[in-house]
């Protein structure tokens, strides 16, 4: 690998880890497209030990959303199968982050037409899936109202707030102490999530408050719709493997010096029981988290059956 290659491949891993590139679906396309880079620079000889070395520091930038390591692996896969045609290849990888662009629009379709006139839905962090589908419905004519949470200690719902507002959306921010209330006194008639990993079994893996959201949701009787591209289905969970959960530095949440001798934890997901998930939306259609195994088995066969990884 040249240096400059070398150099763009920890600046994408530096961003990822930073957070400067966040949400599971960006992650995956920054990763494939800096792959993209090592392949059509490596000689034949040296293209899959490059892309190995490449994979592995983009891998290692964030362990949680499953999105990433698929989308390298996937990459490497394609590498492997047309490792003497890199016009087939760099186009191949171009079709596949096509797709990943394109399974936002299916998903959006799909779970704008779930929401009904008048709606208020609450929603957690920053899901750009979410923010689609929000969008589709509003502009489908739909009057909804959306309850954000601030989503400490990165403040993600702004982001998600300030999107929706922007896009005429009535929008509301909630601290995220604030959502048994507020589901109770906004009348709240769906939580739609995004997610970074979905196991499979249908467990589902997001940003850190959202099993208390569906908590809530389950004990008032709200939907609870989880909307995510196939690429977050885990793979290795099939095989019985525990996603790692992300503990991030503690200063996000205080200075070295605030709470002397207080020890400060920071997990930045947790893990949705399937339970108190009643749908995912996907770009395939609307699926019960039983569904998962099977989405896996079919859409990630090539990963199943051989090892590719
Ligand atoms: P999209 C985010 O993780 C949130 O947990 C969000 O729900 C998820 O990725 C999916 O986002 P972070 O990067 O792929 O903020 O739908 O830690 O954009």
């Amino acid at each position: 690998m040249t240096t400059k290659t070398k150099q763009k491949i920890n600046e994408i891993a530096g961003k990822i880890k930073t957070m400067e590139i966040r949400g599971a679906l960006d992650i995956a396309i920054a990763a494939a497209s800096a792959m993209k880079e090592v392949a059509l620079e490596s000689p034949d000889s040296e293209l899959i030990s490059n892309l190995n070395s490449a994979g592995d520091k983009l891998k290692s930038a964030r362990p949680t959303a499953v999105s990433l390591p698929n989308a390298v692996n996937y990459i490497i896969h394609l590498a492997k199968i047309n490792k003497n045609n890199k016009i087939k290849l760099s186009s191949e990888i171009e079709k596949f982050i096509k797709n990943q662009e394109n399974s936002l629009k299916k998903i959006a379709e799909f779970g704008s037409s779930m929401i009904e006139n008048n709606d208020t839905i609450l929603t957690h962090c920053n899901s750009d899936t979410v923010v689609e589908i929000l969008k589709k419905a509003h502009d489908c004519g739909k009057k909804i109202n959306v309850v954000c949470t601030e989503t400490r200690p990165r403040k993600q719902g702004y982001i998600t707030a300030n999107a929706l507002s922007k896009h005429g959306i009535p929008t509301t921010l909630i601290i995220d102490s604030a959502v048994h209330l507020i589901m109770k006194k906004l009348k709240v008639d769906k939580v739609i999530v995004g997610a970074d990993t979905v196991c499979s079994d249908g467990d589902v893996i997001n940003k850190i408050g959202t099993s208390q959201i569906a908590l809530c949701a389950k004990e008032m009787n709200i939907q609870f719709i989880v909307a995510t591209q196939s690429i977050k289905f885990s793979t290795e969970s099939v095989s019985g493997t525990i996603v790692k959960i992300e503990e991030r530095d503690t200063s996000e949440i205080a200075g070295a010096d605030e709470l002397p001798g207080v020890k400060i934890m920071n997990p930045a997901f947790d893990i949705t029981d399937s339970g108190y998930v009643d749908v995912i939306v996907t770009e395939f259609g609307v699926i019960p988290p039983q569904a998962a195994y099977g989405l896996l088995k079919e859409k990630f066969g090539w990963k199943l059956n051989r090892d590719e990884s």
